[in-house]
C-alpha cells in the first residue's frame, strides 16, 4: 500500500476511474450503485490502484449524466445514500484504495437551489453567482455556441436577461468573480476532504475563468489566479491528489497548474494527442487517420516538458472518449495483443496513468441505432447534422468512432445475463461482446489484458525508473514503431511498441542487447517485431 502521508504520494500512483452509472448495480434498477462499487473493490485491489476517481455521483437531474449537480452535499439516490458514500470511502481506505471525487466547478444544474433563487430575481444574493446580460427575447448578447450544440445563452423572463451556459442550457455556468460563490464552493470542497476523500478531479476546470464580453472561454486571465485562491483555501490543508480537465492546456500552462510548489494542482488532463485523429481546425466529429508520428512526438514533447518541471496525467480513455483499442487498435484479431501494447505504451511514461473501466478488460466501442443512444452530445449532434443535410449514414459513422456512449456501455463482469452488471433492464445496451470479454474470463486467463495491466502497475511500484526517469523519443519517424528511453538513478528502459499487423524489422540499440526483458505481449522472443508486439526492456544502473 502507498503511504498516502507523504508528499506527493501520487507521483506513484495508479488512477481507476468509475463511471458509476455503468460500472455495477446492486438494485436491480439498471443504473450502477455505490454499493455495488463497494462490491468490485476486491476486484480493484488485485488490479493494484490506487485511487478511484469517481465520476460525480452528487444530487441531479441527470441531464448530462451528473455533470449537472443540483447538490453538492448529497448523494444521488439513483446511486444510494451518503452513508454508502461513508462505507465506500472507508472500505476503499482498507485496501488502500482512495476515492477522488468529481467536482464540477464551472456550471451547476439549473435546479440548483442557488440557481432556482437567481433566476427569481435581480436583488437575491445568488443572482451574481451565474453570469447574466440583459438583452431583449430572440436577440442573443453575441453568437457564442455551447460545446453541446445551440447558442450559449438562454433566456429568463422573470429577470428579462440571459445566462450563459457553455454546456447544456441545463448546465448554467458559475461566475467566479463573485467570491461569495467562490467561498461557497471551498467550504464545500473542505466538507468533502472531512468526510476522508483522498482527492478530486475538476472538471472542465480552463474553462471557470470566463469572460463571454470578449468570447473567452478557456484559459481566461484570471484563471491561475482562482486556482491558486481555490487550491490555497482547499486542497493545500491536506495531503490530496488533484487533476484538472483542461481541454485548452498546453505544456507552457500545465507547468503552473501542475508547479511542484503545489500552488494549483497535482496535474492536468491534457488533450492534445487525443484531437489528433480529427481533422484540422474541424470539429470532434470530423474522422480523420491517426498521424503517428506526430503522435509520437507530441508525446515526447509533454514527457520533456513536465520532467522536472510539471506532472502529466497519462491517460487513453474515459468517460468522454471512445475505447482506445478500436480507436487506435485493432478491435478485432489483435485485440488482446494491442490493448495490452496501449497500455505498455503509456504505462511505460512518467506521470500517473488511469484507467477507465474495462480498459483492463480491453473493451471495445459500440455501434447502436441513433434511438438507442442516451448521451446528449450524441442526440445533439445527431439531430443538428441531419437537419443539415448530412446523410445520416455519415452521421451515424461519426457516432460509431467517435460518440462518449462508446466507453459508457455497463461493465462486463461475466459471461450471465446482462454480463453480471444489473438483475433489471440496463440503463444503456450492454455491448453483445460480453459473452467473450469479460472480467471473469480475465481472471481466469494468465495471458489477459487484465494481467497485463496487473503487472504494468506492479513494475511501476517495482522500479523506480518508471516514476521518475527521463524521456528519450528514439526512431521519430519510423511509421510503425514507437520506442522510447527512461533513465534514472537505478536505471534505464527500453519501450518498443509496434503499432501493426505486418511483422517489422526493427533493429534495437546495439547497448539493449541482451537486455532483460520486463514485459512482452508475447511469450518467447523474436528476431522480427510481430503483430502489435510490446516490449520493454530494463538494465540496472552501470550496465
Ligand atoms: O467534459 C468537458 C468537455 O468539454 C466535453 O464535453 C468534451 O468537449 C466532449 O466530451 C468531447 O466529446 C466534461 C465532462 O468530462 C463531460 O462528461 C461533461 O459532459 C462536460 O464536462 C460538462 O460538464
Amino acid at each position: 500500500m502507498l503511504d498516502k502521508t507523504q508528499k506527493d504520494w501520487w507521483k506513484r500512483a495508479v488512477a481507476y476511474q468509475v463511471y458509476p452509472k455503468s460500472f455495477q448495480d446492486t438494485t436491480g434498477s439498471g443504473v450502477g450503485d455505490l454499493p455495488g462499487i463497494v462490491s468490485r473493490l476486491d476486484y480493484l485491489q488485485t488490479l493494484g490502484i490506487d485511487v478511484i476517481w469517481l465520476s460525480p455521483v452528487f444530487a441531479s437531474p441527470q441531464i448530462d449524466n451528473g455533470y449537472d449537480i443540483s447538490d453538492y452535499r448529497a448523494i444521488d439516490p439513483l446511486f444510494g445514500d451518503l452513508e454508502d458514500m461513508r462505507t465506500l470511502i472507508r472500505e476503499g481506505k482498507r485496501r488502500g484504495i482512495g476515492i477522488m471525487l468529481d467536482l464540477v466547478l464551472n456550471h451547476s444544474s439549473d435546479r440548483h437551489p442557488w440557481f432556482q433563487r437567481a433566476r427569481a430575481s435581480r436583488d437575491d444574493p445568488c443572482h451574481d453567482y451565474y453570469v447574466w446580460r440583459d438583452g431583449v427575447p430572440g436577440q442573443y448578447p453575441n453568437d457564442m455556441l455551447s460545446v453541446f450544440g445551440g447558442p450559449a445563452w438562454e433566456w429568463v423572463e422573470e429577470v428579462g436577461q440571459y445566462y450563459f451556459h457553455q454546456f447544456a442550457p441545463q448546465q448554467p455556468d458559475l461566475n467566479w468573480e463573485n467570491p461569495a460563490l467562490r467561498r461557497e464552493l471551498y467550504d464545500m470542497i473542505l466538507w468533502w476532504m472531512d468526510q476522508g476523500v483522498e482527492g478530486f478531479r475538476l472538471d472542465v476546470i480552463d474553462q471557470i475563468a470566463k469572460e463571454p464580453d470578449k468570447k473567452i472561454t478557456n484559459n481566461g486571465p484570471r484563471l491561475h489566479e482562482f486556482l491558486r485562491e481555490l487550491s490555497a483555501e482547499t486542497f493545500q490543508k491536506g495531503c490530496l491528489v488533484t487533476v484538472g480537465e483542461a481541454w485548452g492546456a498546453d505544456i507552457q500552462r500545465a507547468r503552473l497548474y501542475s508547479a511542484p510548489d503545489g500552488s494549483e494542482l497535482s496535474m492536468v488532463f491534457q488533450f492534445e494527442q487525443m484531437v489528433l485523429d480529427q481533422k484540422p481546425g474541424g470539429a470532434k466529429w470530423d474522422l480523420a487517420p491517426l498521424p503517428f508520428v506526430k503522435m509520437k512526438q507530441s508525446f515526447a514533447r509533454w514527457q520533456q516538458g513536465l520532467h522536472g518541471r510539471g506532472w502529466n496525467s497519462l491517460f487513453l480513455d474515459n468517460h468522454d472518449l471512445p475505447r482506445i483499442v478500436s480507436r487506435w487498435g485493432d478491435d478485432g484479431e489483435y485485440r488482446v495483443q494491442s490493448a495490452k501494447l496501449l497500455a505498455t505504451m503509456l504505462h511505460g511514461m512518467q506521470g500517473t496513468p488511469y484507467i477507465y473501466q474495462g480498459e483492463e478488460l480491453g473493451m471495445t466501442n459500440i455501434r447502436l441505432p441513433i434511438d438507442q443512444y442516451k448521451d446528449v452530445e450524441i442526440l445533439n449532434y445527431y439531430n443538428e447534422a441531419v437537419a443539415k443535410g448530412c446523410p445520416e449514414s455519415r452521421v451515424m459513422e461519426s457516432i460509431w468512432a467517435k460518440g462518449r456512449d462508446n466507453a459508457r456501455t455497463p461493465m462486463q463482469w461475466d459471461d450471465g445475463p446482462n454480463a453480471g452488471f444489473t438483475t433489471g433492464t440496463p440503463w444503456l445496451p450492454l455491448n453483445p461482446n460480453h459473452t467473450a470479454i469479460n472480467a471473469k474470463a480475465a481472471l481466469a486467463d494468465p495471458d489477459s489484458v487484465f494481467y497485463h495491466y496487473q503487472a504494468l502497475i506492479r513494475l511501476r511500484k517495482t522500479y523506480p525508473v518508471f516514476v521518475d526517469g527521463d524521456f528519450t523519443l528514439l526512431d521519430a519517424e519510423h511509421l510503425t514503431v514507437f520506442a522510447y528511453e527512461r533513465k534514472a538513478a537505478d536505471g534505464r528502459l527500453l519501450v518498443v511498441c509496434h503499432f501493426g499487423a505486418d511483422a517489422c524489422r526493427w533493429t534495437c540499440p546495439a547497448d539493449w542487447k541482451g537486455a532483460r526483458v520486463l514485459l512482452s505481449n508475447y511469450a518467447e522472443p523474436a528476431d522480427a517485431l510481430r503483430p502489435w508486439e510490446a516490449v520493454i526492456y530494463y538494465r540496472p544502473a552501470g550496465t
